[in-house]
């Protein structure tokens, strides 16, 4: 074992400034919105675990099937010396590339990257002591600000699993497009996990299952606001709504306020009003298409070399480069 290193590229107090800035906007927006990023508290990280397990919650299962077969001609395509892994969370699929460069013999070093510092330091913890001889930097950072790719280390095969890109707008989604390749260098590589449009029903299952875990999830974010800016949300107040838009298609979380209510948010001096059923946005989750996702990826500047999809074709994986 190593000793693991944690770097924080942005400045102290930014996230809690930022918390503060997305809850004092979203807050007074018509409609009310509250960005997803803020679901990832301890709990939050948590309660995100349960849901990959959950049955009705097909994306973890397809991608990591797609990675147990794709991984070796992953590590064999790329030869990178450094994995960074942006929104790495848990990391959990992520051994079946580590497991694959390191057979390939280019394995040096892994860069989990995550907004939710416990959940980050406890994955590169256990990475860390999993893998000898691995040097492991946990970086603490957001990466719509920061990326923190790593300088040195070779080149790089930055990983984006799980569909998180889908949790970004349109607009997030090219700006971070763009400033991901801006800081790609020849020879670096990047693995990009995507869900894929499908049966509506399929979709609302897995945002809406039967056991409640999601309901829980959506909730935790009135549990952050809570401990964080001193506000009074009764999650009990509020109830989990889980819609497709097939417009956008994307999936849609919101929390539809059960009576009218008044809550108090004293670190952001406001008061919010909220009318019986009157339902703020909490997540958008979108789906792909391949055309779309290689029109987006050359809009940016990247180019598409390599798709999988499991067997369903519920997911998909790709490698692009610039
Ligand atoms: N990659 C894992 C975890 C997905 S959950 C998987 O495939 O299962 C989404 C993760 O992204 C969470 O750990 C969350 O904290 C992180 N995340 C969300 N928005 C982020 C942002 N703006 N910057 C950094 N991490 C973010
Ligand atoms: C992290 N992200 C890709 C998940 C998703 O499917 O959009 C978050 C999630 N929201 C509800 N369930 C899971």
């Amino acid at each position: 074992m190593t000793a693991l290193r944690v770097e924080r590229c942005l400045p102290d107090g930014f996230l809690a400034e930022a918390l503060r800035a997305d809850a004092r906007a979203g807050l007074s927006a018509i409609p009310k919105v509250l960005p997803p990023k803020w679901f990832y508290d301890e709990r939050g990280s948590e309660l995100f675990e349960k849901i990959t397990h959950l049955d009705e919650y097909y994306p973890t299962r397809a991608e990591r099937s797609i990675l147990r077969g794709a991984a070796g001609q992953i590590a064999g395509a790329t030869r990178a010396q450094t994995l960074v892994e942006l929104g790495a969370g848990a990391a959990d699929k992520t051994r079946l590339l580590l497991d694959a460069m390191a057979a390939g013999g280019t394995l040096a070093s892994f860069v989990p990257v995550d907004v939710s510092e416990t959940a980050l330091i406890e994955a590169a913890r256990r990475i860390d002591g999993e893998y000898p001889g691995l040097a492991v930097t946990a970086v603490v950072s957001d990466f719509e600000e920061h990326l923190g790719l790593p300088s040195g280390g070779g080149s790089r095969l930055v990983v984006f699993l799980g569909g998180t890109i889908g949790n970004l707008l349109p607009g997030q989604r090219a700006a971070f497009l763009a400033s991901l390749r801006s800081r790609l260098r020849p020879g670096d590589a990047f693995l990009l996990g995507t869900d894929l449009v499908k049966d509506p029903a399929v979709l609302v299952a897995a945002y809406d299952d039967a056991a409640g875990v999601t309901a829980a999830f959506n909730k935790n974010i009135l549990s952050v606001l809570n401990a964080a800016l001193g506000a009074d949300f009764d999650p009990d107040a509020f109830e989990h709504v889980a819609l497709w838009d097939a417009r956008q298609e994307w999936i849609e979380m919101r929390l539809r306020s059960l009576q009218e209510q008044v809550v108090t948010v004293p670190a952001i001096d406001l008061v919010v009003p909220f009318a019986e059923g009157e339902e703020m946005r909490t997540e958008v989750s979108a789906k792909f298409t391949r055309e779309r996702l290689e029109r987006e990826l050359r809009a940016a500047g990247l180019e598409l070399e390599q798709w999988w999809t499991d067997p369903d074709g519920d997911f998909a994986l790709l490698l692009a480069r610039r």
